[in-house]
């Protein structure tokens, strides 16, 4: 194996650093999972990839994305024939570092403490709102990794990250000079995301008691990027965001809608179960906290009405579920 083929993310640098250190492998490819399916860039037996779509083929591979194993039953690959891990866990580094444990006797101190945190960041397992907005060192880190654009994701910067978080940890990695000023532009993005927020988000005429907060992204041209659940900071009272927007294709606006919704921590959302909401109306899936799914409409006029339809059907499953009746 000769090339880890990692997820651009928090839980995709952990596991990069850990499949790094347990099989000696220095060199890198950073990416999102649309690009793996797209099969934008070849992937060839000599990859180990992470936390991401299995590919057509690979020498390893690694990941939690219950989606992802399903696909392959629908491929007719046979998981069993695969080398590597898949389960169920909060990480693709829980999957990692549970498989390598076995056969290493020396793991490095600091790979607990990362793998611990990759859990919380990549399930959003935070107890609270005041819990998720603390400045830990895995926050900072994950923060930087999100400020840059996906041309500026595949840099040495990403692989200096790994490298240090496989050698030294996220306290060290969370200091390093190139973290902290990404880290403080992600801080500026996130006070414009606020700003979208505010202006793009309103409530269902029938959400009388104002629970679930929607924002509508539909109206940009470019593509919005925000992090819905920065609301629950500007709407403290309400019980879940839904965020509704347009997917784009290499840039460019399509008629087709992604929509995904999440609890407010803050909130008792017991009742609740968004995945449910996204199965029964078949556009997509999730946990309990948060779901997220597709509409695909063959024209913008479609679309506006689907809009509204999709929004009204998630509405009424939504106040059944807190036993509101029809
Ligand atoms: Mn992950």
């Amino acid at each position: 194996m000769t090339r880890i083929v990692t997820h651009n993310d928090f839980d995709g640098i952990v596991s990069g650093a850990l499949v790094s250190y347990f099989l000696n492998i220095d060199t890198f490819y950073f990416t999102g999972p649309r690009s793996v399916n797209n099969t934008r860039f070849p992937i060839s037996s000599s990859d180990v990839v992470c936390d991401l779509p299995y590919p057509l083929e690979c020498g390893m591979w690694f990941d939690h994305h219950p989606g992802n194993f399903e696909e392959l039953n629908l491929r007719g690959i046979d998981p069993e024939k695969i080398e590597g891990a898949f389960a169920h866990l909060k990480s693709c580094a829980r999957v990692i570092l549970n498989y390598f444990e076995k056969m290493s006797d020396k793991i490095p101190s600091h790979f607990k403490n990362t793998v611990d945190y990759a859990d919380i960041i990549d399930a959003f397992d935070y107890k609270s709102i005041d819990e998720w907005r603390k400045e830990t060192p895995a926050k900072i880190i994950d923060g930087a990794l999100k400020s840059g654009n996906f041309a500026v994701r595949n840099s040495d910067f990403m692989k200096n990250v790994v490298l240090s978080v496989r050698d030294h940890g996220l306290d060290f990695t969370s200091e390093m000079p190139d973290v902290v000023e990404k880290w403080e532009k992600y801080c500026s993005r996130e006070e414009s995301m606020m700003k979208m927020i505010s202006n793009d988000s309103y409530f269902l005429v029938e959400d009388k008691e104002h629970e679930l907060l929607i924002i509508d992204l539909t109206k940009h041209n470019r593509k919005p990027e925000i992090i819905k659940n920065l609301a629950y900071i500007i709407f403290t009272e309400i019980k879940g965001v839904l965020e509704i927007k347009n997917i784009f294709s290499r840039g460019v606006k399509t008629n087709n809608l992604s929509v995904s919704i999440s609890l407010n921590l803050n909130k008792d959302s017991a009742n609740y179960d968004t995945g449910l909401i996204m199965r029964t109306l078949n556009i997509g899936d999730g946990h309990k906290g948060a779901a997220a799914g597709v509409v695909n409409c063959s024209s913008k006029q479609e679309m506006l009405s689907e809009k509204k339809n999709v929004l009204q059907n998630i509405f009424k499953l939504w106040r059944e579920q807190n036993g509101a009746g029809v």
